[in-house]
């Protein structure tokens, strides 16, 4: 396993449309223990494998796990070729952040619960109730596979005012570089 660095705004990565994996062989395995570690070790509650730079349509999460508390296993959750099958009517706000999106917070409506079809960790299909934050992390991955950010689902002036900030930022980081 190993801690692969987490792409950020506005690397163009981010907003390719992720290809699903053939099969869960030992190439996707090793793909979601690096993402699994990488996921511990930022910390977050979910990444989505575009977010370190591979287009695969693989995500984990994983809602339990205290990261202050050393060892603690939590419950991983690992999704190939994830699907949202059903999405409650009823909304939920929620306060979200991206690792993608470092030290942003904004609140974002989503759909309460939902219902995904994906394959697990051997490859054998799954379908979860989710609901909560499960439900709002679950929607946030899956929009990353398709190249989508949860700065998408806020106002455009506020969209545009923190990509600008991210990419001056960038760019004072490369002149800084040279
Ligand atoms: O760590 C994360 N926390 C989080 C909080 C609220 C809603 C979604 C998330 S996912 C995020 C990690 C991440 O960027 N996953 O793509
Ligand atoms: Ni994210």
């Amino acid at each position: 396993m190993a801690i692969r660095e987490i792409l950020t705004v506005p690397d163009p990565r981010l907003r390719e449309v992720c290809k699903p994996a053939e099969q869960v062989d030992g190439e996707v395995r090793a793909l979601l223990d690096d993402m699994l570690e990488t996921m511990y070790d930022a910390p977050g509650i979910g990444l989505a494998a575009i977010q370190i730079g591979v287009a695969k349509r693989c995500i984990v999460m994983d809602i339990e796990r205290d990261p202050e508390e050393e060892g603690d296993s939590g419950n991983p959750l690992f999704m190939v070729n994830p699907e949202i099958i059903w999405t409650s009517e009823e909304i939920n706000e929620f306060e979200e952040g991206c690792l993608s999106v470092p030290e942003y917070y904004e609140t974002v409506e989503r759909p309460e619960s939902c219902t995904v079809r994906y394959l697990d960790y051997n490859g054998k299909p799954q379908e979860l109730e989710c609901e909560g934050m499960l439900a709002t992390c679950v929607q946030h991955e899956i929009d990353h596979l398709n190249g989508a950010l949860f700065i998408d689902h806020i106002s455009r002036l506020k969209r545009d005012r923190i990509i600008r900030k991210f990419t001056k930022e960038l760019k004072l980081r490369r002149k800084g570089a040279a």
